[in-house]
Formats: structure tokens, sequence, C-alpha cells
């Protein structure tokens, strides 16, 4: 037995910011240390991401997780108990080997990334290190360009608009601290100006301001005149970000905009998009067609790469595979690394690194349904991933992670070089 090896396995149910529960798994080692790990959950999800598994039946709305708590203190337990937490990319894989199904869905993806977690939080704890330094090792690291949502929307604010983020990137930001606190008064302007329009009405999932708009449009309108009203120029200071969040709309190639009592087929929506860059100062859109409308996607980008980022969620769910395909494909250049899509730590960091070779743009994200667990925030930095993306600037299991950058950009000092706007992939 060494300082790190395994000596228990533990999970408990918690609750996500959602209300609804979800695992925590915490793992102690011979040294005494316990690591903590707890399993987000999406609403928006992409077909091919590690099942979240959930009892169903009536409890909860079928969202407990007593089974996959149950997995944790039984089969995972006892085949990680005595390895060594150093060795994160063989306790993955047996716990893969473990599961056995293609998409985890027996012991499910929420056990294991909860276990996952919690094995890397140990070993960084018994070296006595934050989680970012143990993940970077000797490789360089990076303070992320944060990517914030100003508007919640689609599967966030009960499909009010369709469009699911409408979010700010701070390009003109020299720091990650400057870049907050242009956010955060981007974020009062938003609310200011909801409020005199008679719009106001809380905030969504992730705690963007709820979208109370005649239009699709009208919420990237607004989200100008908040960076304007803030005092930036759109564009050089802050630009936009959505996020279509397109398969939730999107069936066989026809996109259907309920809000504005519409439907695109693939030629019209792309139409649309590009329009919107035309006009918007835009530098990033997230899933702008559905998951199984390849086509689409390699046509828009080939179209839009020049101008924005565009990035691959649910249709790339932070598999290595998929990014390699696309990547061969020119279908997108940019991936979203969410740990709880792969299922693994080890899986997500396959992800990132098959992003990092295509030269793809990498964001660490968290889901709709978040916790106080601030790993994603270490990733950002350890992975030297140049994005993250959190949700909006209110709502705690939102500031946590964005507090967390501040207390590594700070205990950093001098070495911590901010990604900023370099981090967007090079538009050629
Ligand atoms: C997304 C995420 C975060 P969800 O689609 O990028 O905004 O949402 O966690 O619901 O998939
Ligand atoms: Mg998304």
């Amino acid at each position: 037995m060494t300082p790190t090896t395994i000596t228990r396995v533990h999970a408990r149910r918690v609750w996500d910011s959602r209300g609804r529960p979800t695992v925590e798994a915490e793992v102690r080692l011979a040294c005494g240390v316990v690591g903590r790990g707890i399993a987000p959950a999406g609403a928006s999800r992409g077909s091919r991401e590690a099942v979240d598994l959930r009892d169903g039946g009536t409890r909860h709305g079928g969202h407990d997780v007593a089974q996959a708590i149950a997995n944790v203190r039984g089969p995972i337990a006892r085949a990680i108990f005595e390895m060594d937490a150093l060795d994160q990319a063989d306790i993955d894989a047996k716990m893969i080997e473990l599961d056995g199904t293609p998409d985890k869905s027996k012991l499910g993806g929420n056990a294991m990334v909860a276990v996952s977690l919690a094995v890397a939080q140990a070993a960084a704890l018994a070296h006595d290190m934050p989680l970012w330094q143990h993940l970077a090792g000797d490789e360089p690291v990076s303070l992320p360009l944060p990517e914030v949502q100003i508007f919640g929307g689609g599967a966030h604010a009960g499909r009010r608009i369709d469009i699911q983020d409408l979010m700010v990137i701070p390009v003109g930001a020299w720091s990650y601290d400057d870049a907050l606190t242009m956010v955060a008064e981007i974020y009062r302007a938003a609310g200011a100006l909801m409020q005199e329009s008679g719009k106001l009405a809380g905030v969504a999932d992730e705690g963007g301001w709820w979208p109370q708009f005649a239009t699709n449009e009208e919420a990237l309108e607004m989200t100008v005149r908040a960076i304007e009203r803030a005092g930036g120029h759109p564009g050089t200071d802050a630009a936009l970000s959505l996020d279509i969040a397109a398969s939730e709309f999107g069936r066989e190639g026809t996109y259907t905009l309920a809000l504005e009592g519409r439907s695109l087929d693939r030629d019209g929506m792309a139409e649309m998009l590009l329009d919107w860059i035309e006009r918007y100062p835009i530098v990033s859109i997230e899933d702008p067609f559905a998951e199984d409308d390849r086509d689409a996607w390699i046509a828009f980008t080939r179209a839009a790469r020049h101008r924005v980022q565009v990035v691959g969620d649910d249709y790339l769910t932070t598999n290595a595979e998929r990014i390699a395909e696309a990547a061969a494909d020119a279908a997108c250049n940019a991936v979203l690394i969410k740990v709880n899509q792969a299922g693994t730590l080890t899986e997500a960091k396959a992800a990132l690194d098959a992003g990092k070779a295509a030269g793809f743009g990498t964001i660490v994200s968290a889901r709709s349904g978040e916790s106080e667990d601030v790993a994603i925030a270490h990733l950002a930095v350890g992975w030297n991933a140049g994005q993250l993306k959190v949700g909006s600037f209110a709502r705690s299991e939102r500031m946590a992670k964005w507090n967390e950058v501040l207390r590594i950009e700070d205990a950093l000092g001098g070495d911590g070089r901010f990604a900023g706007a370099a981090a967007l992939p090079p538009r050629k």
C-alpha cells in the first residue's frame, strides 16, 4: 500500500441547481485525504452522450439516482479498491470495462463521472496541490477566455425562445479578471434594459435573464445594446456567441422556430445564421444544426469559418473519434468539452487532445444542471483549454466556477497567462 492507495469509495445523493437528485462520490486514500466529485446534468443532450442513469418511476419525477449510487457503493467500489489514485487512466479503464456497454448505461455515466472526478481530486489533495496543477503536470497552463450567458433560452427557459444561449465573449479583455469585470457590467446592463422595457421576468436555468422576446433576433439586439450600455464597443470589447442547440428543434433537415411560427429547411437555417453573422458582431456559434445533419454542418462551416468559431457540442459529445471525423470533414472548428458527456476524465481529456490536434478551439463547459463542484474551473486551466463556458453571471453554482478561476489567477500571479481572444480558432 502507498499513500495514494484507494481505501474507500462512497456515494450519496445530493441535489443539483435545478433541485434534482444527483450523485456525489467520495474517494478516500491511505494517507487520509478524501476527494469528492459531483455529477452534473444536461437538459439539451446529444443522443450519443454517456447515459445519465435515473431510476424512473414517480419518485422525484423519475430523476432519482438510487441505482447509480448503489453502483458506486457496490461494483465500482469493489473494482477500484486498492488501486492507486495516481493511475487515473487505469481506474477509468477499469470502470469502462466493468460497465461493458458503449454508452455507460449499465453503471451510469453519472456514477462513473462522479468517481472519476473524485479520484483526481483525491490524488491532487494527496500531493497537497490544487487540481489544476495536478492535471497539468509539466505542461503549460492558461487562464481561459470566458463565454458568459446573458439571456437563457431553449430547454433552459421553457422554450420561451428557440435558441438556447445568448452569450458574450469579452474579446478585448487583457486578463481573466478584466474579462469578468466587463461581463459583470454587461450582465447588469442587460437586466436594466429588460426592466426599463417592462420585460424583466427573472432568470433562466443558468442564471441568464429570462428571454421575454417576440423574436429570436430581438435577443441578439438586446445583447448588443447591453454591451453598448455597459460602455463597450460590440465586437471589439465584447462580441456575441450563440448556442443554437439546434438538435432541440431540428428534425430531418427541418428547423421549427416555434416562437416565430415558421419552419426553415437546412438552407433557410444557414441563410438566417449567415445573415446574423453579417449584421451582428458574432464570433462563435455552437450546434448551428442538428446532430444528424452532417452535410449542413460541413456546408455551414465552409461558409462561416472565416468569420466565426463553429462549435460542436451535441454534434461531438466529447468523443475523440467523432472529433477526428469532424476534423476530417471540416464540419466545425471548435469543440465543447463536457466531462459527463464522455463519462470519465480520461476520455474527456482524449477528446480535448483530439480537438487540439485538429487545430480546433477547445471550450471546457458546465451543464445546465450544476452544483458547487468547481472541478471544471481547474480542468480549463490545467488542461490549457483556452475557453470556459459556465452559464451566466448569477447563481452560485455558476459564480463558484468563475470565482475559482479568479483564485487560480491570483495564485499564479505573473505566471498566469490569459488565453484571451487568441483562444478562438484562426479564421481561415
Ligand atoms: C449546452 C449546455 C450548457 P445542457 O448545451 O451547451 O449551456 O446545456 O447542459 O442542458 O446540455
Ligand atoms: Mg450546447
